[in-house]
Parts: structure tokens; C-alpha cells; sequence
């Protein structure tokens, strides 16, 4: 070696940058070990049902995703953050469009013994759900027969899917009488006080009437209207859901299509639309009003069943497969109606598998389960956008 002799200071210096990119490298190694090397590269960003492994410093569309699409290595709350609207998506804490999936509880009237440690756990670990919906019936045995105490569990429902990682959907469940504002006492009652106690929280989206029928969209536009300042009042930035005419089919079933919605929008910030559909009885005219309707409306299928609208009958695995492929290249949130057992082939799991413990592996599941659990699990096969 030749060369000037390196005077000590700048020797010490050089010495004590080796050490630091030492120190850095080392601590990167670690940590690779550590978390797996998904997590490192997508660190804070990747994850979820968001592609992983690609930047996410800003909010512009990506070129084609290269790599095989990896598993996911934080949990969906923790990679995903606190969400938010972003045009006709919904965001994460970094700005990048994030498609939630998950499951529907059935009426928690009915099923509580479905939601424990142990399914939630499954749900959470072995479904790689993202989200779950919490429906709380109205009526039919529901909040207006003891409102404290079905606030109380749909709280508790809140903290457990928190502890897992994944976002609680507050489903208010009308269904029948179909006009939200028959309750509308009630959801400010029951909004103010969940809206309060989580306002803390990043993983609650609020779904304010699920599914509003035989009524028209100005009237549950001005539900909504009464309804999200009340939330907003208690918890400011949470994502808020709002049901559309004929049982959330953007008036589809009723005749009418989404133009009544886009010309005439609910008066408020950071909020989306539901869409339901039941893959055996809504088929190409639904998917067709989707479709329209999702360049110009944030849009969340916070239900839908991969069987007829009854919640039974055969399932129909082509027309399930054209919905979810649809909500995958739209980057469209769902969830599938039931995580339950109930004796209907809407359920995920067989009759009596919640009197036992076990929710995991695929003898539990029904036809419709393993559908769905195979498409949840599977990470995304599109690109962020
Ligand atoms: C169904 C349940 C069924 C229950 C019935 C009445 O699957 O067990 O007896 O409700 O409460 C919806 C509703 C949802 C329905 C589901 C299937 O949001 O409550 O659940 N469905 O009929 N909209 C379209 C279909």
C-alpha cells in the first residue's frame, strides 16, 4: 500500500464513520433476522392488503409490481395505521390506497359465542384478515332491547380485535324497518357513546345504517347528515360508512342507479358508501353499477355472501369469483356475511363449530369458509395504486 500518511484526527474520524456503518449494518442484519426481510424493506409501508416491499413516501401510482406479492409481516393496524379518504380510496397513514378484507359477524344477538380469543385469534392469524365487521342489530332482539349492554359488546368486540391487529367495523344494523331515521334517537345515542370511549383508537370505522330500505336517498342522506356530526363530535378523523338506498345496492334494487348519490352527496368529510350484493342473486347489472359508480364514489362492500340474498342457497363460486376479482383490481374493501356457524350456507364455519374451540385448519369451514378464507388469506395479486 502507498500513499500520504493519514494524519490521526482524520484516521480517528475514519475509523469512528467504519464503527457507526458498522454499528448500522449490523443493527440492519439484525433486524432483517429478526422480522424477515419484507419488513425491513417495506418498513412502515408495506404490509397488509397493501402490495409490499415498494416506497411509500407518496401517494402516486406505481409501476407494475415486479416481485411476487409477499405475506404480510406486521399486523394490518399496525403497518396500516390510522386510515383516511383519499379520492375514492381509502388511505393509510401514508397516503397509500389500502384495500381492507375481512369478516362479518352475524347479528351478535344471536352469535356471540362465535367471538372469542380463539376465533378471533384464527381470524386474525390464520385468515390474515384485515378487518372485522361488528354487526349490531337494531331490532329483531338487538341494541333497543338493552342498549348499554350492546354497547358494552361491541366495545369489548372493538378492544379484542384491536389486541389482533385488525380494524372493527361498528355496523348499526337496521334492516327492518328499512328507514334509518326510525332510529335515528338511537344511533345518536349509540354513536355518541362508542364514538367517545374509542375516539382514541386507530382501527374503528363507523357504519352508520347497513342497510336502509324501502325509503329514498334524500331521507338517508339526511340521516347522515344528523348522524356523522354526532360522531365527528367525539372522534373527528374516523372513516364513516354510510348505507345506500335498497339495502346498499348505490338504489340498484330499487330501479335507481348511483347517479342520486353523486349528484347529491352527503355533506361531509372522509366518508365512503356502502355496497352490498349477494354473488347468487346480483350478478352483472350490480357489478356494472360498481364499476361506474367507482371513479366517482369512495365505496366500501361492507357485506356481501357468496350466496342468495336469503343468506342461503347453493353458493355460487363463478359469480363470487368475478365480485372479488372486481374488488381486487378496484381496490374495494369487504366483508363476507357470516363469521359464524349458523345453519345457513352463508356461515363460514360448519353448524356447532362455535360450541367447541377450535375455529382452525379446514375441517371447520363450510363450502363458503374455504372460499373466502382463500381469498382473505392470500395476499394481493394487484398492485398499490
Ligand atoms: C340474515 C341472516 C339470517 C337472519 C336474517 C334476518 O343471515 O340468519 O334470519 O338476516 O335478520 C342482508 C342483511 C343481513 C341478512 C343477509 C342474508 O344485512 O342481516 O342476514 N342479508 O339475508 N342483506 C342482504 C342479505
Amino acid at each position: 500500500m502507498s500513499g500520504r500518511p493519514v494524519p490521526p484526527r482524520t484516521r480517528r474520524i475514519a475509523v469512528n464513520r467504519l464503527r457507526t456503518l458498522l454499528t448500522i449494518c449490523a443493527m440492519v442484519l439484525g433486524l432483517t433476522a429478526l422480522l424477515g426481510p419484507q419488513a425491513v424493506a417495506a418498513a412502515g409501508c408495506g404490509g397488509g392488503h397493501l402490495a409490499d416491499g415498494v416506497a411509500c413516501t407518496s401517494y402516486v401510482a406505481d409501476p407494475p409490481h415486479a416481485d411476487p406479492p409477499a405475506k404480510r409481516t406486521g399486523t394490518s393496524v399496525d403497518v396500516n395505521g390510522k386510515l383516511h379518504v383519499c379520492g375514492v380510496h381509502l388511505c393509510n397513514q401514508y397516503d397509500r390506497s389500502v384495500q381492507l378484507r375481512g369478516m362479518s359477524t352475524h347479528g351478535i344477538q344471536w352469535f356471540g359465542k362465535c367471538y372469542n380469543a380463539a376465533s378471533l385469534d384464527a381470524l386474525a392469524e390464520e385468515w390474515n384478515a384485515d378487518l372485522l365487521r361488528v354487526a349490531m342489530y337494531v331490532q329483531e332482539g338487538g341494541y333497543e332491547t338493552d342498549p348499554a349492554g350492546f354497547t358494552g359488546r361491541v366495545n369489548g368486540l372493538v378492544d379484542m380485535a384491536e389486541a389482533r391487529g385488525m380494524y372493527a367495523m361498528v355496523d348499526f344494523h337496521i334492516l327492518t324497518p328499512g328507514d334509518p331515521n326510525n332510529n335515528l334517537d338511537r344511533a345518536k345515542t349509540f354513536f355518541a357513546s362508542v364514538a367517545a370511549r374509542n375516539a382514541d383508537k386507530k382501527n374503528v370505522i363507523y357504519e352508520i345504517a347497513n342497510e336502509p330500505n324501502g325509503v329514498g336517498w334524500t331521507a338517508i342522506k339526511d340521516y347522515a347528515e344528523q348522524v356523522i356530526p354526532v360522531i365527528r363530535a367525539a372522534d373527528p378523523d374516523a372513516v364513516i360508512v354510510v348505507g345506500t338506498r335498497g339495502w346498499s345496492s348505490l338504489g340498484t334494487s330499487d330501479g335507481s342507479n348511483e347517479n342520486e348519490v353523486v349528484n347529491n352527496p352527503v355533506r361531509a368529510d372522509n366518508i365512503m358508501y356502502a355496497f352490498h350484493f349477494y354473488a347468487a342473486s346480483h350478478k352483472d347489472p350490480y357489478r356494472a353499477t360498481l364499476s361506474r359508480a367507482a371513479s366517482q364514489l369512495p365505496l366500501f362492500v361492507t357485506e356481501f355472501g357468496t350466496v342468495s340474498a336469503t343468506g342461503g342457497g347453493a353458493m355460487d363460486r363463478v359469480s363470487t369469483t368475478a365480485w372479488l376479482d372486481l374488488l381486487d383490481q378496484l381496490r374495494i374493501g369487504y366483508a363476507n356475511w357470516t363469521y359464524s356457524d349458523a345453519d345457513e350456507s352463508s356461515a363460514a364455519f360448519r353448524p356447532g363449530t362455535c360450541d367447541g374451540g377450535d375455529y382452525s385448519g379446514s375441517g371447520v369451514l363450510t363450502e363458503s369458509g374455504a372460499l373466502i378464507k382463500n381469498r382473505i388469506s392470500t395476499p394481493d395479486s394487484f398492485p398499490t395504486g
